[in-house]
């Protein structure tokens, strides 16, 4: 079967955020090979009134579907005891399928490249950590304002989400 290179984003503001993604790491890794971006706090995109969000990107290579690892990401998501406050508001643990190679797919549930890759720093540069010279619609990420101009916070480095020995 053959494997593909996906990125997945990963974002929590409530609950122990850190263990939260750390664990959602764990659960990818049973998927494929994972490789992981830093670890990066960001404030609120949407509504102000929430906390920051810790953000990274898992790169994941896996032989699964589209389809088949987005039920993968749900279902890791309910298993964290996933909550969600509002629309655009605070949650335990959104994990977003960003890019599954270079394919480009429009169906019902899900849309790749996600809508924000190109427009969300806290997207973007956990991305470029995993593949500096990645391109998009013939665009170097590394080129984008919102790079350019990003203030994230780097928390930790590649290492966060290796197990603990
Ligand atoms: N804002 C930040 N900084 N990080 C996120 O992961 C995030 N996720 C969301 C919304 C509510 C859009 N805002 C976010 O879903």
């Amino acid at each position: 079967m053959s494997a593909h290179v996906c990125y997945i984003g990963l974002g929590s503001n409530l609950g122990d955020s850190k263990q939260i993604l750390r664990d959602a790491v764990q659960a990818l890794s049973q998927l494929g090979q994972v490789r992981c971006s830093k670890l990066y706090q960001s404030p609120p995109m949407g509504p102000q009134d929430q906390p920051d969000y810790l953000n990274a990107v898992v790169e994941l290579t896996t032989s699964l579907a589209p389809l088949e690892l987005l039920d993968q990401l749900q279902k890791i998501e309910q298993e964290s005891g996933r909550v969600r406050l509002r629309h655009w508001g605070e949650r335990t643990l959104d994990l977003d399928l960003l890019l599954y190679g270079d394919q480009v797919i429009s169906h019902p549930r899900l849309t790749v490249p996600h809508v924000g890759v190109m427009l969300r720093d806290f997207v973007l540069l956990p991305l470029l950590d995993l593949n500096p010279n990645l391109e998009l619609q013939q665009q170097a990420l590394a080129e984008l304002d919102v790079v350019k101009t990003s203030t994230l916070t780097v928390l930790a480095d590649e290492t966060w989400g290796a197990p603990l020995a």
